[in-house]
């Protein structure tokens, strides 16, 4: 008997149905836009959260017990990896969803090397080959965990020891094989512990340095295997390093200009950790869209009063069609995708509230979707900025840009110029909004 066996997939029923294991709004086939439903939000089944988190917290160990769990598993580590796998894909032909993503360390046991530990991931991925090739479903990107294990305490590329750089290196070269041959659309680098808890006994420069180099052996690494899924760096702010060096979209941008990758690396960026970082959401898909290096999302948010990243399944409409908005007026998600890094609460114990939430936050994400796209094609929005910025469209004013202090002084001391403040009608623009959401 599986995990899921007596949940059957799960069907687009519309708006007015009541069963609790069905979709009202994400109709995975419906044309919007010119684009199937599932095409543009593209979601994707976080490996690590749905089947590898066990439920526990800083104040009490596992409450889930799955079959596959350690606790409460039977057999081999490697038997448990096999039943979690086969729970993971049956949850997938559940869903319906057309991607999922993994670290190396969710799908396999750690062994005694980094050869045995190797040894399991090439079984499992073996396994996952197998399982895909007779599904549609395709891998939004591949990464490797280097913050849970202890040798990862002190960073992973910014460890003081070459010797852990190395064994990230290598960590990272087989994650990257794997990703490829399962032919993922991304690859994704997530600072896990690339940060620091004290400056008394951090070089920064240096690290930052190894760091760059770090990534640039990922993209020449890319290349040299003919990958062609876009590298994604991860920003988060804190936790678990009191301060990672990737804090937000922008400091990823100074980054990766810094060592020269900004045409090579995009970000992925995550609601959680906007908001870790004191950002909205918008925020950050706007300053990668503006750089020139959004790829992809991870929808989970935390809660706004407990201050940590609690990854929840998204469940707030109009955050989620402001999410959406940015994202549509940045091109859309081309290779890039809608990531659920999200758990469930620790006492949402059974199989069912792992499918509802999904399905919940697919339908969160739909209707957030359908309001951003139809914000889009009102164009109420983008007219009030054509209105905004209109003064911009004149001659004089794009003549002034290419122009000096000194000649836009002489027109200013001349009395041509007389700023007149207008109102930036905030509220208008916060109710227009809210006629879509
Ligand atoms: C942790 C991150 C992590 C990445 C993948 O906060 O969100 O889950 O998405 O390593
Ligand atoms: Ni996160
Ligand atoms: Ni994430």
């Amino acid at each position: 008997m599986g995990f899921f066996d007596d949940i059957a997939p799960l069907r687009y029923e519309g708006p007015e149905s009541d069963n609790a294991l069905a979709f009202r709004h994400y109709n995975p086939d419906e044309v919007i836009a010119g684009k199937r439903m599932e095409d543009h939000l593209r979601f994707a089944v976080a490996y690590w959260h749905s089947f590898a988190w066990e439920g526990g917290d800083p104040f009490g160990g596992p409450t889930f017990q799955r079959p596959w769990h350690l606790q409460t598993g039977m057999g081999s580590d490697m038997d448990r990896a096999r039943v979690k796998l086969d729970a993971a894909f049956d949850m997938f032909d559940i869903l319906g969803q057309p991607y999922f993503c993994w670290h190396d360390a969710d799908i396999r046991p750690e062994g005694d090397s980094f050869a045995a530990s190797l040894r399991n991931f090439q079984t499992i991925i073996d396994l996952i080959e197998d399982k895909m090739a007779s599904r549609r479903i395709g891998l939004l990107w591949g990464t490797a965990n280097m913050f849970s294990h202890r040798r990862w305490m002190s960073g992973a590329a910014t460890n003081p020891d070459p010797d852990v750089f190395a064994y990230a290196a290598a960590t990272v070269k087989t994650c990257m094989d794997a990703t490829h041959r399962l032919r993922g659309e991304n690859y994704v680098l997530w600072g896990g512990r690339e940060g620091y808890e004290t400056l008394l006994n951090t070089d920064m420069a240096r690290e930052l340095d190894h760091l760059g180099r770090f990534l640039t052996m990922v993209v020449d690494y890319k290349h040299k295997i003919g990958f062609t899924g876009t590298i994604l760096v991860e920003p988060k702010p804190q936790e678990p390093s009191k301060h990672q060096y990737d804090f937000d979209a922008a400091t990823c941008f100074g980054f990766l200009q810094k060592y020269g990758l900004e045409g090579e690396v995009k970000l992925n960026l995550e609601q959680g950790h906007a908001i870790l970082a004191g950002h909205s959401f918008e925020h950050e898909i706007a300053t990668a869209a503006a750089l020139g290096v959004f790829g992809s999302i991870d929808m989970n948010r935390n809660d706004y009063q407990s201050g940590w990243d609690t990854d929840q399944f998204p469940n707030n409409v109009p955050e989620v069609a402001l999410t959406y908005y940015h994202i549509l007026r940045a091109g859309g998600l081309t290779s890039g995708g809608t990531n659920f890094d999200a758990k469930l609460r620790r006492q949402s114990l059974d199989a069912r509230d792992l499918i509802a939430a999904h399905a919940g936050a697919m339908d969160v994400c739909a209707r957030g979707f359908k309001a951003a796209l139809a914000m889009i094609e009102d164009g109420g929005l983008e007219a009030a900025l054509a209105d905004r910025y209109a003064g911009w469209d004149s001659p004089e004013a794009q003549a002034m840009l290419q122009s000096d202090f000194d000649t836009i002084f002489d027109r200013v001391l001349s009395g041509a110029v007389d700023p007149q403040p207008r109102s930036g009608a905030q509220e208008r623009l916060e109710n227009y909004v809210n006629r879509f959401v």
